[in-house]
Formats: C-alpha cells, structure tokens, sequence
C-alpha cells in the first residue's frame, strides 16, 4: 500500500481541533452524523484525476515541473495503470470515497477511435475492479473534448461536422465507462464551445449544434440505461473568448430554449463563478432557485490573478454560503463537492496533495457545522420570511397570485400613502454570519 505515497502510512485520521498533526483532520470526521446524515454522505468529496493525478504543474508560461513516480513517460498504457494505482492509493488515505474523470485522464488517446475505445475498456475493467475492492465510487465521468488540436475550433460547436463527429464518438464511450463505473452523473463542460472571435462565427448555428449533441447524448445515456444526472458545468471563458455556458442563469436560459431542462442540472463552480463577476453563493443560489443545483466544482481563484487557478478552497466564509444552499435544498442528489482543484506549480511533492485535500476536507467540514447550527437556529429563515411577509396577504397576495392590475394598484397606492423605509440589516446578519464562523461552541 506504501507505493507511491509514502509519507502517509495510513488512512488520515481524525484527531479533532486541537491536534497539532498537519497529516490529520481536524473537523472532517467521516462517521459523524450532521442532520441525520454521515459527513461523508453529506459532502460526498471528490478527487479529480484530471489535476491531483495527472497535474504537472505546467502554466501557460512553463512545462511539466513535478515529477510523480505514478508518470515515467514509457509506455502510455503502463503509466496509466500506475497512474489509476496510485489514485485509488490516494483515494484510499485520504478516505474520500469518490473521484471523477475525463476519458483521457484515465486512458490514452489511441491512433485510431478503435484504439482510443480498446485503451478506455481495459482502463474501465481494472477501476471496477479496485472500486469493487476499496469501497470508492465514480461521482461523474466526463468527456475531454478540449485537448486534441481536432478541438481548437470548439467541439459541437465546431463548423466541421466531422469534427462533431469525434466528440460524439468520444462522449458516447466516457458515457458507457460512466455507466460501468456506476458513475452518479455525467459533465459537460464546454472549454472551447464558444468563441474566439465573433467575426468568423455563427452564435446562433453553434448554439443550435451544442443542443445537438446534448440531445442525443440524453436519449444514448437513457438507452444504455444511465440513471444519474447530466450536469452542464458553466464558466464564461477560458480558453474561449466567450463560452456559450457563460453562467448558471445563462446556461438555465439556454436549457429552457432547447426544451433540455428536465434533463440537466447544474455543476457549479466556485472559480467560474468569480471569473463571470458573480460569488460562489449567486451562482449556488441560482441554481437552487430553479431546483438544477446538481453538483459543485470545489475550488477558489485568486483576487490578484484573472483565470481559474483552481486553488483548494480554504474559505470559510463562502464555504458556509455554499452548504447554507446545499442543505437549504436538503442536500446533492446525484452529485457531490468535487475538489475541481490544483496544487501550486511550487506545491512539487506528493505529500503537498495530502496537505491540500485535508485543509479542503476540514473547510468543508467545518462549513457543514455551521451552517447547521444557522438553519437549525433560523438565524437568516426567521429574518428572511419577516422582510417578506407582506407578499402573504392581502394586496401582496394579489400581485403574485396574478390578481392585480395596473390601476388597481394604483389605487391602492394612493390610498395608502408613502411606504415605510425598512432596514435591511445588512450588518447586523453579516454579524451573525461572522459570530457563527468564530464561534467556539461549534467544533
Ligand atoms: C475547467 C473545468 C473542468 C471541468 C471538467 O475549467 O473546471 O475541469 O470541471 O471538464
Ligand atoms: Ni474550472
Ligand atoms: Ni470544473
């Protein structure tokens, strides 16, 4: 079991806040139960393969810098299969049940679609074999249909219909390894389904091609009896220009015209949020709102660097926002909180993935905890449904119910005279937020 990590001689263990061991948790105790539920069926974390595992560590401006015993550079199916070793030994210490994959983080690109297809299956058959055997489970598969120079030009949305062709071949066999991997759900992340330049492009055919292919990936998926959920992951751009699944409240609009909606759901993303101008919580919020909120991109960007730098998350603050929507809606179905999340081009040791998982984890779970404690208080409810209370009655009623017209409220209006300016409050629930985060009592 020591193979590839050996700083870490066992699984991480939970020690509680006061432990001094930076290789332990210090609030993710996997057993605990928070609303009748474990930790762990509550969180649900998620490694990805594509970045603890096959990260390098390269940035626009500079190659490969770590050198990970799992990636010899030999043969591209043996560093595969050490590569998978090592992520469920991974997996396995952390203690986190779940990870998710592109295709072709999991296996190699062949020469030909037949080859690419026989690498995938041989792949697929040895992880089922070591989900089988460990316990880790598939949270959701996916497709990378960014990577390959055949994708420059975007992949549905590419005007080579050949081109569509590939990425069709490609997401038909990421979904069957989801499938046989007992995968919850099934991404689309649109990298380069969008534009460079508005000049050479047709937004409203792309559009029309990108519905396409979700279209027949639906009517595959329920063929070949996949019952999770098909998430689409939004971000604004990068590497596009502009992509088409700019952000959730686009995406949901984009769903609704091409009558997709009842079936997807959302993947949010913390750092895509911040790149669309909007905080992790508006973009959970707006999911929630219309009942799509599927699953979450678990990361953080940087305030001082303008693209996704996927760091791990360690905000309190915007991870107790996070869950207050999560549990608001009574948890993830189909999905859970991947660690959508990198180390550091410096973070060049294996152990540096330990480290990151761990303050991830104990930040999650930590989270949990308080924004139990705030629903379970009413804090936010109570003064929520207060602010709002007139919309219940009476004239109120009306105006939701349909029942009100123009000069009727005008009437009313005039009748009633000026309305009352109310406080928000804004500080003093931003008090409230701050003394459950610090507070002592919750450990
Ligand atoms: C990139 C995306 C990607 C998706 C999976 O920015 O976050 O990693 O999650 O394709
Ligand atoms: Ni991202
Ligand atoms: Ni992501």
């Amino acid at each position: 079991m020591t193979k590839f990590f050996p700083e870490v001689l066992g699984p991480v263990p939970f020690e509680g806040p006061s432990s001094d061991n930076p290789l332990a948790f210090r609030y993710y105790d996997a057993k605990r139960k928070v609303r009748g539920r474990t930790m762990e069926s509550q969180l649900k974390f998620s490694v990805a393969y594509w970045h603890s595992l096959r990260g390098t560590g390269a940035d626009p401006f500079g190659g490969p810098v770590y050198d990970r015993p799992w990636c010899r550079g030999g043969d591209p199916m043996e560093d595969a299969e050490r590569t998978l070793d090592a992520a469920f030994e991974l997996l396995t210490k952390l203690g986190v049940k779940r990870y998710c994959f592109h295709d072709r983080d999991l296996a190699p690109e062949g020469a030909t679609i037949e080859e690419s297809n026989r690498n995938l299956d041989h792949m697929v058959q040895r992880a089922a074999a070591l989900q089988r055997h460990s316990g880790v489970k598939l949270l959701w598969g996916t497709a990378n249909l960014f990577s390959h120079p055949r994708y420059t030009h975007g992949a549905a949305t590419n005007p080579d219909p050949l081109v569509f062709a590939h990425a069709a071949a490609q997401v038909r066999r990421a979904l069957d390894a989801t499938v046989a991997l007992g995968g919850t759900g099934y991404v689309f992340w649109g990298g380069r389904e969008g534009y460079s330049s508005l000049l050479n492009t047709d937004m409203d055919q792309e559009r029309r091609q990108l519905a396409a292919l979700l279209r027949m990936t639906v009517e595959y998926g329920r063929q070949v009896g996949f019952t999770g959920a098909f998430f689409i992951e939004p971000k604004p751009m990068e590497p596009s220009t502009h992509q088409y699944d700019f952000d959730a409240a686009t995406t949901l609009g984009f769903l609704r015209e091409f009558e997709l909606l009842d079936d997807f759901s959302l993947n949010i993303e913390a750092n895509h949020a911040t790149l669309a101008g909007h905080s992790f919580q508006h973009e959970l919020a707006v999911a929630a709102g219309a009942s799509k909120l599927g699953s979450l991109d678990i990361n953080r960007g940087d305030p001082t660097l303008g693209w996704d730098t996927d760091q791990f998350p360690l905000d309190l603050h915007a991870a107790t926002m996070a869950m207050l929507v999560v549990l608001g809606q009574g948890g993830l179905k189909h999905g859970g909180l991947n660690f959508d999340a990198k180390l550091r081009r410096g973070s060049s040791d294996t152990v540096d993935l330990f480290h990151a998982h761990i303050g991830g984890m104990d930040t999650f779970a930590r989270a949990l905890l308080v924004a139990d404690a705030m629903l379970k208080d009413g804090v936010l409810k109570r003064p929520l449904k207060r602010r709002y209370a007139a919309y219940g009655r009476g004239m109120g009623k009306e105006i939701l119910q349909g029942q009100a017209s123009l000069p009727e409220l005008e009437q009313w209006a005039q009748d009633m005279g000026e309305p009352q300016v109310r406080s928000g409050r804004q500080e003093a629930l931003e008090n409230v937020v701050n003394d459950y985060i610090y507070s002592s009592k919750i450990r």
